[in-house]
């Protein structure tokens, strides 16, 4: 990133995005000035070689920006003592995506790599990692980067032939402005982190600045199974200018791509076209799965793959952890870790897939709570909660499940396991999908998820461990 050379610059919050951030700045020439909230982080900072600067009591007249880490609130609930610091002094803020995005700006055009975009409420890193495996296996260039975990500027040097194959999650949007999707993909949207949007409406216009910059040679992808989505999808084709792919897993469109139980049709040209049936993706079950599918299998096609080469992409993807991984069987009891589902969507895509279910939930409970997931209730056997939910969780179950409150993860595994073993019934499951952010106990959903998987390793029988 040299578009700072000689200048100084501002980079706060010190993980991932700015931990790569500064680099690429310092690379480029900027004076970076380094700062985090937190002393260990700092700490951690100074350790892998970045030198610290107090911005709170620096000059801000001498900054030309401050890049901002998207978990830094920015607007709502209200912005951090810094955004302000930098509002009042008019100092720009722009995200990593954003010095991403002008960097690729500030080639030629030829020179610049294939930029594809993927954001939605739920399905995100599968449909971002399912992408970049078919065009691997396929012998592109593919870098996979972004909300997925890797910081995009830490993703190797920009190159014409490369494509850009980029998470983006609605914080990560709301800092950017010049990001050019050559594919935008928006595969759904359901209330999530409205407390940094200021509510549904600014979430939905974060997710909506995917689009931005697209032009007539572009190709939005936009999921057509849930209402918001869909009358998205309608507004961009009449509007434009890029071309609108329909992409569903439960309508057959007539022109898009959908899948039909589990028959992937592609309908773009009018036709449909029987492509595969999905249900020969070990990794990809569950409608929901299949709606990553569609929208992969439409933005591979856009980026010039043929149907067959995506097909055998989709057949060889191996999965994510944490999301529905199967971590291990005790005496029939199956333990599933569904750490990724951090909303009442993502945790009804779960509950959906099994019976007999020893539910373990708990965390930091959002906005709606589990009520959207009350259909499924009758597919719990009993429900183990931990954390700041476990109140709340245990009223809106009260006298339709039984629940136990056990304070933390693993006393939770310990409680439902041994309810499990004793059921009775044929092959229980143990699954964590919890519903809930992570953050009153673990670092993150990893944190959480590995904590879950090290729960059900130490209670196995050596001879079983699946290290
Ligand atoms: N910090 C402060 N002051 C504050 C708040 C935070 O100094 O008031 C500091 C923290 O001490 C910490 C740093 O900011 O050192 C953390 O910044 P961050 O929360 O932006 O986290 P990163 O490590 O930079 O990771 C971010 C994404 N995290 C969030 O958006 C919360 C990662 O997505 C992403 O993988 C990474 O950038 C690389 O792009 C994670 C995530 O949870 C997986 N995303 C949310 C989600 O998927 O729901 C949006
Ligand atoms: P994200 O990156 O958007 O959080 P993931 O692919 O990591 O999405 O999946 C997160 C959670 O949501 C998992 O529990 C997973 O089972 C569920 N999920 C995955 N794809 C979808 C989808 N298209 N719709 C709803 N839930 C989904």
């Amino acid at each position: 990133i040299t578009e700072y050379a000689g200048r100084d610059v501002a980079v706060f919050g010190l993980g991932r995005t700015g931990l790569s951030a500064a680099k690429a700045l310092k690379a480029g020439g900027a004076r970076v000035h380094a700062w985090d909230d937190d002393e260990d982080t700092r700490r951690q900072a100074e350790a892998a070689g970045m030198t610290l600067s107090d911005i709170n009591k620096r000059d801000w007249q001498t900054f030309a920006a401050l890049v901002l880490s998207p978990g830094i609130p920015y607007k709502f609930p209200q912005p951090h003592r810094i955004v302000r610091m930098a509002e009042m002094t008019g100092v720009p803020i722009v995200g990593d995506m954003e010095l991403f995005a002008r960097a690729v700006q500030a080639l030629p055009e030829r020179g610049r790599p294939k930029i594809v975009g993927i954001t939605g409420t739920n399905g995100k890193s599968t449909t971002t990692s399912l992408v970049g495996h078919i065009l691997k296996q396929a012998g592109r260039d593919a870098r996979i980067g972004g909300n997925i975990g890797t910081g995009v500027l830490d993703l190797a040097a920009l190159h014409a032939n490369a494509t850009y194959v980029l998470e983006l999650s609605s914080y990560q949007l709301d800092l950017v402005k010049s990001l050019h999707c050559d594919i935008a993909v928006l595969l759904n949207i359901s209330p999530d982190h409205l407390d940094r949007h200021g509510g549904m409406e600014g979430y939905q216009a974060a997710k909506m600045r995917i689009f931005q910059n697209q032009t007539e040679r572009d190709t939005a992808v936009v999921g057509f199974d849930d209402v918001i989505t869909q009358s998205i999808a309608i507004g961009l084709a009449a509007r434009g200018p890029a071309r609108v792919v329909q992409a569903s897993s439960s309508y057959a469109l007539g022109r898009g791509v959908s899948a039909v139980d589990g028959r992937l049709y592609d309908s773009t040209s009018g036709n449909a076209v029987f492509v595969g049936n999905l249900a020969d993706c070990a990794a990809l079950p569950g409608k929901h799965n299949h709606q990553n599918a569609v929208a992969a299998y439409a933005t591979c096609r856009a980026l010039g793959l043929d149907p067959q080469t995506i097909m055998e992409g989709l057949k060889s993807f191996t999965g994510l952890a944490h999301r529905m991984e199967r971590v291990g069987e005790i005496e029939g009891v199956r333990f599933i870790n569904d750490s990724k589902a951090t909303n009442a969507q993502a945790a009804e895509q779960a509950l959906k897939s099994y019976d007999n279910i020893y539910w373990i939930a708990g965390g930091v409970p959002k906005s709606d709570g589990i009520g959207p997931l009350t259909p499924y209730f009758p597919r719990i056997s009993k429900a183990y909660l931990y954390g700041e939910a476990e109140e709340p969780f245990a009223n809106a179950l009260k006298g339709r499940v039984a629940t136990q409150g056990c304070g933390t993860l693993e006393n939770a595994v310990q409680a439902a396991f041994r309810d499990a073993k004793n059921s009775g019934i044929d092959n229980p499951v143990i699954l964590l999908s919890p519903a809930c952010a992570s953050f009153d106990q673990f670092r993150d959903f990893e944190h959480r998820g590995d904590t879950f998987r090290s729960i059900v390793e130490a209670m196995m029988p050596t001879e079983l461990r699946e290290l």
